[in-house]
């Protein structure tokens, strides 16, 4: 694959000016580094990453700079940059050795730079040395153990090497579902800004809200007559690595971060949580990464079709067909056609003979089906249910009234009590849990008994207060106890005893991965077993792009819990909704659902912005069947309280 984060930005169709401050900065940066591949002269990659660096930081307008002529008296300038740059920003073309730098620098130099920690510098070295050039035989190289001899490098950066290049290749496979869907909503609402286009949506598997995502699809509605001035226009909006081709109705391309205005940042991530996805070279990775996507240019009467063929899944649409077989007729991305009609013809010309639809909904009544929503599209049940109008009424982002799992400054939390209440309240929330990390934890400060305690003499006096106030807010007091390796809490029971419940979840990742299946699945039984549980929280311990949960057999935890809810003990199940977790996985959210096990769709938020993740969970709770009344999260703040202490 070529890699693309790499390439010049394309220039915008209305200029001058034709490039951004970032672009720019970008392209001196990018420029300073190929140099520096190349072995170039130290003081010429000075340059260019010091105009990088200079005009990434200014405020001016740079069009206006370059128009005033002011630009050659900018410190760090010189003539030759001057007007290279001026030319780029005023008439949209770059200078010719940088794009010759660009096209004559091989592929597999290019790649290496996408490894966390690795420079030029280094890599030209070893491209000296070695002979390396490409990932795969950087790779090589390293497993036969040819790094760690030479000057400078060593056995541990040897290793680090390889490190990098697993983790790379886990970021090239696929995206989490925050990512994927960050990259594309931008661009699909830069393209419905599009003159021409009547409308533009995203499909594939970030409709249907996976938890990762492969590429983006998007599929937009045209008039034919639009249709290659639409096409032109797409190629030019910003965010657009590379073109990997553009013919007919289709358009497969790259994106990277400059699909954000505004740039690309990433919000605070818990450290436990950052450990596993790359450390300090998360960011670098994520700012450097790239997506995929594939545009699909329909006339507004296919589009339905054409939305409903790419939101998938291949099984589910494997399904619909078969239905229509059934009924005579043809399915595909181009209309719902009866064989009788359409006879030898093929592709758009039968689709001529399409039955109408002028959405979705249509298209399944067609077939005598309720419509399906995208996150069903599994093939796991959701057409049976759809034929006997027997599909769940999926949870929403209105149901959710509070959430039981989040952090304050007592453990790891970036904000105050006093901050995530009132930021619930804001928000619209009847009610908010607040549970702490227990001492255990060192890494997360955990919070001895006696803190903990205090903040319960904390809560109680805001709750009276509201109480007092007519507020119909409240706070309740748990903590998030680790479950050490025989089962135990992190508490004493007296202490447990006097909170409003206790989430229940497993730290020590790595001690647990190393363990079997019957082992940690037995000490989860007796940690359910201890009467203050009352929620298992992130249930496998995943982190998703980072590392797998430990093994545990989850069906036999759920029955478990089951049993205690029969006999009328609350037991819960966790759906961690942070998007590096997602975990109650989708796939189980059905099964807890059957079972009658309760889920609470928790946020683990550790900071005010972080209560908004619960969207991502009740992504993952519509995913998985889940309704209303199947999470805790839908009650009255009057309800709960009767539900936690029965
Ligand atoms: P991804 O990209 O791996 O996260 O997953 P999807 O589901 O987005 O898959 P993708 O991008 O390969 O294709 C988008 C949709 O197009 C897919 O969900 C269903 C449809 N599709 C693709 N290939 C086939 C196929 O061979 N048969 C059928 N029936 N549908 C297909
Ligand atoms: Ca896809
Ligand atoms: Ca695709
Ligand atoms: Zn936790």
């Amino acid at each position: 694959m070529a890699d693309s984060g790499f390439a010049l930005p394309k220039p915008r169709s209305s200029g001058p000016p034709f490039f951004s401050r970032n672009q720019i900065a970008k392209a001196l940066h990018q420029v300073a580094v190929l140099l520096e591949l190349k072995g170039a002269n130290v003081f010429r990659v000075r340059s260019y990453q010091n105009a990088s660096r200079m005009l990434g930081g200014i405020t001016e307008d740079l069009g206006e700079l370059v128009a005033t002529g002011q630009l050659f008296e900018m410190k760090g300038i010189g003539k030759g940059l001057g007007s290279a740059l001026s030319q780029a920003i005023g008439e949209g073309r770059w200078p010719s050795d940088w794009v010759d730098l660009h096209e004559q620098t091989p592929q597999g130099m290019i790649e290496m730079l996408g490894i966390p920690g690795l420079g030029p510098k280094r890599i030209k070295l070893m491209s000296d040395e070695l002979g390396v050039d490409s990932v795969a035989s950087l790779k090589q190289a390293a497993l036969e153990g040819q790094i760690a001899p030479m000057k400078g490098f060593g056995e541990k950066s040897q290793q680090r090497m390889l490190d990098g290049i697993e983790l790379l290749a886990r970021f090239r496979a696929r995206r989490r579902l925050d990512i994927g869907l960050m990259y594309g909503e931008a661009f699909q609402s830069n393209i419905s800004t599009i003159d021409g286009v009547i409308k533009a949506q995203l499909a594939g598997s970030a409709r249907r809200r996976k938890e990762t995502i492969g590429d983006l699809d998007l599929v937009v509605a045209v008039l034919p007559e639009h249709h290659d001035e639409v096409a032109d226009s797409i190629l030019k909006l910003p965010g657009i690595a590379d073109v990997k081709g553009a013919g007919g109705s289709k358009i497969s391309l790259i994106l990277d971060t400059s699909v954000f205005e505004g740039g690309f940042k990433l919000d605070h991530i818990d450290p436990n949580v950052l450990d596993a996805i790359g450390g300090e070279h998360y960011e670098q990775l994520e700012s450097g990464g790239t997506i995929d996507a594939q545009v699909r240019l329909v006339p507004p009467h296919v589009f339905p079709f054409t939305l409903a063929y790419f939101t998938g899944s291949k099984e589910h649409n494997i399904a619909m067909r078969q239905r229509a077989i059934d009924r005579g007729m043809r399915l595909n991305e181009f209309g719902l056609i009866p064989e009788a009609e359409a006879g030898e013809l093929k592709g758009m010309a039968a689709a001529e003979y399409s039955l109408i639809a002028e959405t979705e909904e249509e298209i399944y009544r067609h077939l005598e089906l309720e419509w399906v929503a995208p996150e069903l599209r599994e093939d796991m049940g959701e057409i049976v249910a759809a034929e006997h109008r027997g599909l769940p009424h999926l949870v929403t982002n209105n149901d959710i009234r509070g959430a039981l799992h989040n952090h304050t400054t007592l453990s790891d939390g970036e904000a105050t009590l006093e901050e995530m209440a009132d930021t619930a309240r804001k928000i619209g929330w009847n009610w908010l849990g607040v549970a702490d990390h227990s001492p255990t934890l060192k890494v997360a400060n955990g919070a001895s008994a006696e803190d903990l305690l205090n903040q319960g003499t904390m809560i109680k006096s805001y709750n009276q207060a509201w109480e007092e106030e007519g507020v119909d807010f409240r706070l309740f007091h748990g903590v998030e106890s680790d479950i050490l390796a025989d089962g135990k809490l992190d508490h004493p029971d007296d202490v447990l005893a006097q909170l409003d419940y206790t989430v229940a979840s497993v730290h020590a990742i790595s001690k647990w991965r190393a363990r079997d299946e019957v082992q940690n699945t037995e000490d989860l039984l007796t940690c359910i077993d201890h009467p203050a549980t009352t929620i298992l929280g992130h249930p496998t311990g995943r982190i998703l792009q980072g590392r797998e949960g430990y093994e545990v057999d989850l069906y036999a935890v759920l029955e478990h819990m089951a049993e205690h809810n029969r006999d009328g003990r609350l037991k819960a199940v966790e759906l961690n909704a942070s998007p590096y977790r997602l975990d109650l996985d989708w796939r189980l959210c059905k099964h807890a659902k059957e079972l009658g096990v309760p889920v609470i769709i928790n946020p683990d938020a550790h900071s005010v912005r972080g209560l908004a993740d619960v969207g991502y969970g009740v992504m993952v709770a519509r995913k998985g069947w889940i309704e209303s009344d199947n999470i805790l999260n839908s009650l009255s703040a009057s309800d709960l309280s009767l539900r936690l202490n029965h």
